[in-house]
């Protein structure tokens, strides 16, 4: 594995590349583009900028997170072939730049869900939490001014003002659209942009639905091991692969990790480790990475991906915020910090035992 941490540009994000270069073991960044929209097509200098500024700075580009798919190709409406043509484009000139690891998903509508971004542990730290009872009391369109708490001026992957916006008619669009259609328009996407992935060896990595379950009534797909099977058999190409998201499959206590993990032997491209603490199967918090802090088995987790032989980038996720620090909700340096030297103490352990 590859240690790495997020990282949103020097216009977006409150970690510098120079503290990044000094956690233990990080060697590189995932980043994207963040002021790009979904279906707008990444030119060749913008990438290269971006490699430049983070070798810079001592640090590789170990992928990208995200590059977004435009609704109307989840929706497979006929403007989806302009918009598969401008995914392509931006492929090729990640691939020109040497660039192998794509992430993306594929949730209608809304990229991620919390329903407070800053509640408290017992602990003085505050974190991202979820309770099924608050979603079920939202207005779906006012979801984004019901969270409560502060973005700490920052702006939320996912949550972009511009795609709020449309919210109520993206609701519209989806009314008739089953888990069947939105596996077939997967279908169609993937099978439209493994061409180019097979030329320039480009690891696409879905990144699972956040919660794993269907939320207001939108269909979502990549939710559990049987579900993701399907989706790595219906286009049986080593590039159509997968990012294991612990805390995202996590949400659904029903999902066996370790077991996910070994079942998708070749196809986990990224990883991202956190622990969730579960206060009730629809109440949760995103703890510590520490597994007694929270409700998740670190070390089974982290041995699958070594049983696995996995070899790619690999990043803590969203952090508590501690010590003060004011950062994007989930992304301050200071916890993803100690959930990199977590993992990395694990992964050195299972590593020397296993000699
Ligand atoms: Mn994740």
């Amino acid at each position: 594995m590859e240690m790495t941490l997020r990282w949103y540009g020097k216009n977006f994000d409150t970690v510098t590349l120079e503290q990044i270069r000094q956690v233990p073991g990080v060697k590189g960044v995932i980043t994207t583009l963040f002021d790009t929209m979904p279906g707008e097509v990444w030119s060749r200098e913008r990438i290269k900028a971006m490699k430049d500024e983070v070798e810079a700075a001592g640090l590789k580009v170990a992928g990208i997170e995200s590059v977004n798919i435009h609704e109307d190709i989840k929706l497979g409406k006929p403007s989806r072939e302009q918009l598969i043509d401008n995914y392509i484009e931006t492929l090729t000139n990640l691939g020109e730049e040497d660039i192998h690891l794509v992430c993306y998903n594929f949730m209608p509508v809304f990229d991620w869900t919390r329903t407070e971004l800053a509640r408290k542990r017992p602990d003085g730290s505050t974190v991202l939490a979820y309770t099924q009872e608050a979603v079920d009391a939202l207005v779906p369109e006012k979801m984004f001014e019901s969270i409560s708490g502060d973005t700490n001026g920052a702006l939320m992957p996912g949550w972009e003002p511009e795609r709020l916006a449309h919210v109520k008619e993206l609701f519209d669009e989806y009314k008739d659209v089953t888990d069947e259609d939105l596996f077939a328009n997967l279908k169609y996407f993937l099978e439209r942009i493994m061409p180019v992935c097979d030329k320039y060896d480009i690891n696409m990595a879905i990144h699972p639905d956040d919660p794993a379950w269907p939320v207001f009534g939108l269909p979502r797909i990549i939710i559990n091991k049987e579900n993701i099977q399907r989706m790595m058999k219906m286009v049986d190409n080593k590039h159509n692969g997968v990012t294991f998201c612990s805390g995202s499959y996590g949400t659904n206590l029903e999902n066996d990790l370790p077991d996910m993990i070994r079942s998708l032997e070749g196809r986990i491209h990224f990883a991202h480790v956190r622990n969730l603490k579960f206060n009730s199967p629809t109440d949760f918090e995103e703890s510590a990475h520490l597994s007694s802090d929270g409700s998740f088995d670190m070390y089974e987790i982290v041995k699958a991906l070594y049983d696995i032989k996995f070899t790619g980038p690999i990043r803590p996720d969203h952090g508590r915020m501690i010590w003060g620090e004011k950062a994007m909700p989930g992304y301050g340096l200071y916890d993803r910090a100690l959930g990199a030297a977590y993992i990395n103490g694990l992964w050195e352990a299972i590593e020397k035992a296993n000699k």
